[in-house]
């Protein structure tokens, strides 16, 4: 089956009960039992339900795996992650990530002594000279939120296989209709389902894909016994999303083109951030493990001017202030106050998150709207 068609029918049946195109939504906590442990397959809704099952099939299918485990959120699934360790246990992360996974790795695992080295990984070879005999785990976002670097993800496997790590993949900007990190050789795909995959801002959910059977079986085990499982609300609105995947990233593609276009030729913008861009320092990687180049696009106003940046955001109409991306609508954030701020000023700095950046979410409207919209706000 091809990715398009996988979308739509990738690990699903009809509903065996009544023949349901949709799989219902299982709004239940538990199942009767004939006799102790003579059930239809599920027992207890933390540890199975029909309805996420349907939508864990769904996340195998389009990333290419063979395992999907669905979460009450991203960061639940990164959580998941972080329990395979130990304490002693040491990580190698990408340097410029997601706020919140910055925060979860420094404020909670550090202190059950898990050791986190972030660096910047656009030079690959940089890893190796951090890898000890405790470290276990790399963990990569590529595009990352919000400067939008890439990182090699076949370069990066072939450190972590000959290291005999496990590497995952933040694969959240990018999704699988763009980069499938399992064919490149990654152990552990990750998603906030809450973005791309979901695809309208109507739910909060984490994914994970793995192909190794105890890894799953492990990974299994952790969601089961933590609990931080997504409910069959959430999975029924996710594999609805999901079905329209391809047709938006299509055109998410498109939109984030033509507004980085826009941007870089505009007198008041200073940097634009977009992995399609020719000069972008990883634009040849971009090319070789992404299909094309997604709809997030960072930027500066000229001179780093926090203040005009500031006055742009609140000039936007049809980009809505708020946290989050991924949705069909645009959405602008400011990542240094808002998404990144859990990151230290100084720290933050370093990697490019200064005052003045703005990030887009850039949606499926049209894209002359969008233009329209950022061209008065700048004005
Ligand atoms: O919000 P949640 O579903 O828990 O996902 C966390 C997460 C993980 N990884 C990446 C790359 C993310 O962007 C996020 C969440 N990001 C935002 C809310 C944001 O606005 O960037």
């Amino acid at each position: 089956m091809k990715f398009n068609t996988k979308t739509i029918h990738g690990g699903q049946q009809c509903d065996p009960a009544y023949g349901s195109v949709m799989p219902p939504i299982y709004q239940t906590s538990t199942y009767a039992q004939s006799t102790p442990g003579g059930h239809k397959g599920y027992e207890y809704s933390r540890t199975h339900n029909p309805t996420r099952h349907a939508l864990e099939n769904s996340f195998a299918s389009i990333e290419n795996g063979k395992y999907g485990l669905a979460f009450a959120s991203g960061l639940a699934a990164i959580d998941a992650i972080l329990k395979l360790l130990k304490p002693g246990d040491e990580v190698i992360s990408t340097n410029d990530l997601y706020g919140g996974s910055y925060r979860l790795f420094t404020k909670i695992y550090k202190d059950f002594g898990i050791k986190f080295h972030f660096l910047c990984m656009e030079n690959v070879e940089n890893i190796e000279n951090y890898i000890n005999t405790n470290t276990k785990l790399i963990w990569v976002e590529t595009p990352t939120n919000p400067m939008m670097n890439i990182i090699d993800i076949i370069a990066t496997a072939k450190i972590s296989k000959k290291h005999n790590l496990l590497l995952a993949v933040d694969n959240t900007f990018a999704t699988p209709y763009l980069q499938k990190p399992l064919d490149l050789g990654a152990d552990i795909v990750m998603h906030s389902a809450t973005k791309y995959l979901g695809g309208h801002s109507d739910l909060v959910m984490g994914a994970l894909v793995v192909n190794n059977k105890d890894l799953a079986d492990r990974l299994y085990f952790i969601q089961n016994a933590s609990g931080a499982i997504c409910g069959p609300q959430d999975a029924f609105l996710a594999l609805r999303g999901i079905k329209t995947l391809h047709v938006r990233m299509q055109r998410h593609c498109e939109n984030g083109k033509a507004v980085a276009q826009y941007l870089a030729a505009h007198p008041k913008i200073e940097n634009v951030y977009w992995p399609g861009f020719k000069n972008h320092p990883n634009h040849l990687i971009a090319k070789t493990q992404m299909s094309d180049f997604g709809g997030m696009v960072s930027f500066t106003t000229k001179g780093n001017n926090y203040k005009k940046a500031i006055k742009i955001i609140e000039n936007l109409k049809l980009f809505t202030l708020a946290e989050s991306l991924g949705g069909v609508e645009s959405l602008a954030g400011h990542p240094a106050s808002m998404t990144h701020a859990s990151i230290p000023k100084q720290e933050r700095e370093k990697i490019g998150v200064v005052d003045s950046l703005i990030r887009l979410s850039v949606g499926i409207e049209d894209s002359e709207d969008l233009i329209t919209d950022l061209n008065q706000a700048i004005r």
